[in-house]
């Protein structure tokens, strides 16, 4: 099958404007053409698919870690500060403290949150461990509904349920004390979890669900196709996806993706991490971003933390980038399999983005006019800062489509910042690696590099967004000002 950028390659008309553009300071031309993403996220984006990581709010002080969040991932995972034991330490008294450091964090760097979990048997408060029966039913009901309600409009996922399964051959329920109120307590929280967010897409989450044969895979399945036969809300199946050499990765894994997505769901590899080294983890690391990218409704991937010293499982150097945070071969393995392309992800099968890219703020000052706009009809002196910006085409579906833009320095620069520019009815509903500004009619985006905008003559920065094209699918203008 052809990719993305196969079926948008370079035409002459491409070459000669590209040409063009070398040789003119503040460019506003569209180049039909897509560059391959240099970072998971602009990767992953270029078939509709997010690409996240889990965040500790503890590490949000360490800028290496930051700096490698911010540049490769789109979806934030909260690892331990939005589950029932942080969000609800005493009954029906709620501290969203560290939750919110996540939430504000991802926001305000343009990043979409998967919410994790709102029911579990597992890190719940003592208060509710001691619980049972009704008021243990009433107690887990209001804590969807507080937190689902609290965080609602910022989630794009929630993993509703989380491990409510048994390992094993049994394929039953996991004993617990949520489970012992009775077998109906997952469609509830589900219908609760609806009630107080009509728009998060709402997830069941396990592991060891992986491999098409195991029981518990099969299990989770026939609950699925029973909620959606009897209209439970339910939206997504999330694969948290540990794997080791005692738990590899399955080489069924695609089919249980395929088979979970034909009952109607989207399906989501929600915590991966695979121990291990070299080229061997590499290639684990490969099949698993290929089946997903083989199946429509897989839309997203989130490895389960950034470096391999902030994994809960450290000494296996399960992540993709190392402890001093160098990219591994495993995360070589992973952007060259997203930039291979794969089946795109259809327009129905993704949510309507939340309004989690934060909303243009009229109180953001426009990008700055008094900024000197460099000359196009004089050569600038040597040593002037300048740079081009090239836009070009990306995935497009019904209700969207995805750009990209090149920055090329032509002479040093110290920084840059792009201008895009949409028209009505268009907006620009997600971006990635910069950071966006707006002005107050919400239609000119200022994007700007997240980290240091330094290039050197002839060097190029890449960043790119998704428009939501109101049925006007006129490119965007850009351009580029170094300083
Ligand atoms: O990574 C999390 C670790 O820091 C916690 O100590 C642990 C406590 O249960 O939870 C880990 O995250 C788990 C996730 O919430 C659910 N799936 C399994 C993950 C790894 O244990």
């Amino acid at each position: 099958m052809r990719t993305p950028r196969q079926r948008h390659a370079r035409g002459p008309l491409a070459a000669a404007v590209s040409g063009l553009a070398v040789a003119t300071l503040a460019v506003t031309l569209a180049v039909p053409a897509a560059a391959a993403g240099s970072t998971l996220q602009a990767a992953a984006a270029e078939s509709g698919r997010y690409f996240g990581t889990a965040i500790a709010a503890s590490r949000l002080n360490d800028s290496t870690y930051t700096t490698i969040a911010n540049r490769e991932f789109n979806m934030i995972t909260a690892e331990n500060e939005m589950k029932m034991d942080a969000l609800e330490p005493s009954q029906n008294q709620f501290n969203y403290t560290n939750g919110d450091r996540i939430v504000n964090w991802a926001r305000q760097n343009g990043k979409q949150v998967r919410g994790h979990a709102l029911a579990w048997h597992s890190q719940q408060p003592g208060w509710m461990q001691n619980m049972s029966g009704t008021a243990l039913r009433n107690a887990m009901l209001n804590h969807v509904t507080q937190v689902a309600t609290y965080y609602r409009g910022k989630i794009h996922s929630w993993d509703v349920v989380n491990e409510a399964f048994a390992d094993g051959s049994s394929g039953a329920r996991r004993d617990s004390n949520l489970q012992r109120t009775g077998n109906d307590w997952i469609e509830a929280a589900f219908r609760a979890a609806r009630a107080a967010d009509p728009n998060a897409r709402l997830c069941y989450n396990d592991y060891n669900t992986d491999n098409w044969a195991h029981a518990k895979t099969q299990a989770v399945y026939n609950m699925v196709r029973d909620f959606k036969s009897r209209g439970v809300p339910i939206d997504c199946v999330g694969f948290q996806a540990h794997f080791n050499s005692g738990n590899p990765v399955p080489s069924n894994y695609d089919t249980t993706l395929r088979n979970f997505a034909a009952l109607g769901v989207d399906v989501q590899i929600t915590e991966l991490d695979i121990e291990g080294s070299g080229s061997s983890q590499a290639q684990q690391y490969q099949g698993v971003v290929q089946a997903c990218l083989s199946v429509a409704r897989c839309t997203g991937i989130t490895v389960w933390g950034v470096r391999d010293t902030d994994s809960w499982r450290a000494s296996g150097t399960p992540l993709l980038f190392d402890g001093s945070g160098n990219k591994k071969a495993a995360y070589t393995s992973v952007l060259n399999a997203l930039n291979a392309g794969g089946t795109p992800v259809p327009n129905p099968t993704t949510p309507a983005p939340n309004p989690t890219t934060p909303a243009p703020n009229p109180t953001t000052p426009v990008p700055n006019p008094t900024t000197p706009v460099p000359n196009p009809t004089t050569p600038p002196p040597t040593g002037t800062p300048s740079c081009t910006a090239t836009y070009s085409e990306g995935q497009k579906w019904g209700d969207r489509f995805n750009g990209t833009v090149t920055i090329r320095a032509t002479t040093n620069i110290s920084g840059w910042a792009s201008t895009v520019t949409v028209r009505s009815p268009q907006r620009i509903s997600a971006t990635w690696s910069g950071t966006p500004t707006w002005n107050a009619a919400g239609n000119v985006m200022t994007m700007r590099p997240s980290g240091s905008g330094a290039l050197a003559a002839g060097q190029t920065a890449t960043f790119g967004f998704t428009v939501m094209h109101g049925g006007n699918w006129t490119w965007p203008t850009v351009s580029c000002s170094a300083s």
